[in-house]
């Protein structure tokens, strides 16, 4: 296919800050891509967009002028222009151009966008029952997300299982905290005034009832964001966990080890701070579950290598590199290393489903996305539809 041409411009993503849609016109018709953004970010990702969006966008259209009548005949030639975008664009702008061009050659293709990168495999949802941290404007608890996954091989049961807990534990936190009025973070994520401990438990009790009543296997998982309030050498909590206020390198992996062995925890994203691997390391030698790198890691090929034997799974955020073959790097590497994929949304989404395709094609074992709110529910929805269709 030929694109006709390219526009960018400014739309609103899910947390209501501007972002940037492209649109793709070619003779088939018109094809869009627009990108997310974090609200906690790492220190390893690229920014999705530089000083003035609005002049940002007006020099990308300049750029975007440069690629009419690109002949676009497969993912390589999306790859070999992507290595084309001046490096002022890399971030937001990019990643909209590439999601706009992957949606316009499945098109000319005739191809399901996730079969562009590999075969049909199945992708669990692994989702956000509570909200803190930064999600929360640091108001609540310290640990970033509690989430729960159904484990299985069948996505529909999955997804189910995952939902019964999230309704369950809307019913425990109604009947238990008075202050509770049903409010979400920008991931779907219940808030609500509990501490850390009080959360965890919450969520365990939610669990335990659903799997009581359907056998499935759910389990619990955290996203700790540790580098969030690690201050001068200390992880310095607002709600102290088992009783200290500021938190030591070695304490807090004690801290985790307590977590793990109280909780079972199976999903342990970001227990340390990003920069500290070696910590990563001590935790992995800890449990048999899943050590993610998230913050650490940040899509970054390099980072990846860096954290060989210190984590067992990863995620991958497009929009943390901005460029899909870097993406498509990472998850080769990880592959090749044995790290389990956790393809992964932003708490400010926007309503591209292209995620969960990229989640589907590149061989993700997970899909960490909402259970709640339109834009991560369009995300459940079209791993519902790959699978069922
Ligand atoms: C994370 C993500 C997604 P954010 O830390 O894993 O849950 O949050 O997009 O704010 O970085
Ligand atoms: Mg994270």
């Amino acid at each position: 296919m030929k694109i006709k041409n390219a526009k960018a411009f400014k739309i609103l993503n899910s947390n209501s800050n501007f972002t940037v849609q492209v649109n793709i016109t070619s003779d088939a018709g018109v094809f869009k891509g627009s990108s997310p953004a974090g609200e906690s970010v790492s220190a390893f990702e690229v920014t999705p967009f530089k000083e003035g969006l609005d002049q940002e966008i007006s020099a990308f259209n300049d750029f975007l002028k440069k690629i009419e009548n690109r002949q676009l005949s497969g993912l390589d030639d999306i790859y070999a222009l992507e290595k084309e975008i001046p490096k002022e664009f890399v971030g937001g702008p990019s990643l909209s151009l590439s999601y706009a061009m992957v949606y316009a050659l499945s098109h000319e293709l005739n191809k399901e966008p996730y079969s562009l990168f590999g075969s049909k495999n199945t992708v669990l949802p692994i989702s956000k029952m509570l909200g803190g941290g930064m999600h929360a404007s640091n108001l609540g608890m310290d640990i970033q997300e509690i989430l729960a996954v159904t484990l299985g091989d069948d996505i529909k049961e999955s997804v189910d299982g995952t939902l019964s807990v999230y309704k369950q534990l809307k019913e425990l936190l109604k009947n238990s905290t008075y202050s509770f009025v049903g409010g979400v973070d920008p991931e779907g994520g219940f808030v609500t005034g509990l501490d850390n401990y009080e959360s965890l438990k919450m969520v365990k009790k939610a669990i335990e009832k659903v799997v009581e009543k359907t056998g499935k296997d759910i389990r619990l998982g955290i996203d700790m964001a540790a580098s969030t309030f690690f201050k001068d050498g200390v992880y310095v909590y607002k709600r102290p966990i088992y009783g200290k206020k500021e938190v030591s390198s070695g304490e807090q992996i004690d801290l985790i080890k307590k977590l793990i062995d109280e909780f079972d925890l199976y999903f342990i994203e970001d227990p340390v701070d990003e920069s500290l691997l070696e910590d990563y390391g001590k935790i992995l030698s800890l449990t048999d579950n899943l050590v993610v790198g998230d913050d650490a890691t940040a899509t970054v090929t390099e980072r990846l290598e860096k954290a060989k034997g210190k984590i067992n799974a990863a995620l991958i955020k497009p929009n943390q590199v901005g460029l899909l073959y870097k993406v498509k790097e990472f998850s080769d590497k990880a592959d090749k290393m044995g790290i389990i994929k956790v393809a992964s949304h932003r708490s400010e989404e926007t309503r591209t489903t292209l995620l969960s395709d990229l989640a589907v094609g590149l061989g993700a074992k997970y899909l960490k996305v909402g259970i709640n709110r339109g834009e991560r529910v369009d995300k459940i929805n079209r791993l519902l539809e790959i699978c069922q269709v």
